[in-house]
């Protein structure tokens, strides 16, 4: 079983490019990837993570929080993004450093200069959570990119098209990938397949999925 003597081992970051405006930066947030777990418990502490209630009335299976101006929510009222945390009644905590040149240096790399994220959604998906085909389109204008950081356990990234129907790619996301996303590809249908269990290093048994979006005008 080569695969598991070479399995701490981290190759090259490259770049792949999925649609006329998507990127799959393998290994982008590798080295960083220690900080921005750090950066993540020091948030969950401020505004835990909970799973929200969709409107049509379903526990969604990730655990979510937020950083940043804004923080994406959903109770049975809709999907909109808030200033202040529903559950503590505070703003959202800012948005690290570390987070926000990640992003910033991903989008630029990704060609998208001038990413400037107001909003940084976390997921945190434990064995058997999952996210169903969905198109991002709560935010106010789509003409900024989506940065996707993912950190921890591998999952499977489904990457479809622009109607719900078309065949998505299964696209096997590893700790330390980052997708880039805009422009033509932006509303395309996409979600995740429920995570197998495992153990990481840095994240235990979890997988944390990072997106940094502009949300306001
Ligand atoms: C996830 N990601 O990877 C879920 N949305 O856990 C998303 O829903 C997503 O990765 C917009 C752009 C990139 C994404
Ligand atoms: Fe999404």
């Amino acid at each position: 079983m080569t695969g598991d003597l070479f399995a701490t081992h981290q190759d090259e970051p490259y770049a792949e490019r999925l649609g006329d405006c998507t990127v799959w930066l393998h290994g982008f947030a590798y080295n960083s990837a220690s900080a921005l777990v750090r950066a993540i418990e020091e948030i969950a502490r401020e505004a835990p993570f909970r799973q929200m209630i969709t409107p049509g009335g379903f526990r969604m299976s990730a655990a979510m929080t937020n950083c940043g101006r804004l923080g994406w929510v959903t109770d049975r009222t809709g999907y909109r993004y808030t200033e202040h945390d529903p559950q503590t009644a505070r703003r959202w905590p800012e948005m690290p450093d570390c987070l926000l040149e990640l992003a910033t240096s991903a989008a630029q790399e990704a060609g998208y200069s001038g990413f400037a994220p107001d909003a940084c959604l976390i997921n945190r998906y434990l064995p058997g959570s999952r996210m169903s085909l969905h198109q991002d389109k709560n935010e106010e204008d789509y003409s900024a990119p989506i940065v996707s950081v993912s950190l921890g356990l591998p999952m499977v990234f489904q990457f479809g098209g622009m109607a719900r129907n078309d065949k998505p790619a299964r696209l096997p996301l590893s700790h330390g990938d980052v997708v880039v996303w805009g422009g033509a590809d932006r509303l395309r249908y996409h979600g995740v397949s429920p995570l197998k269990s495992g153990y990481h290093e840095l994240t235990g048994d979890c997988r944390i999925n990072l997106t940094f979006r502009k949300a306001g005008a």
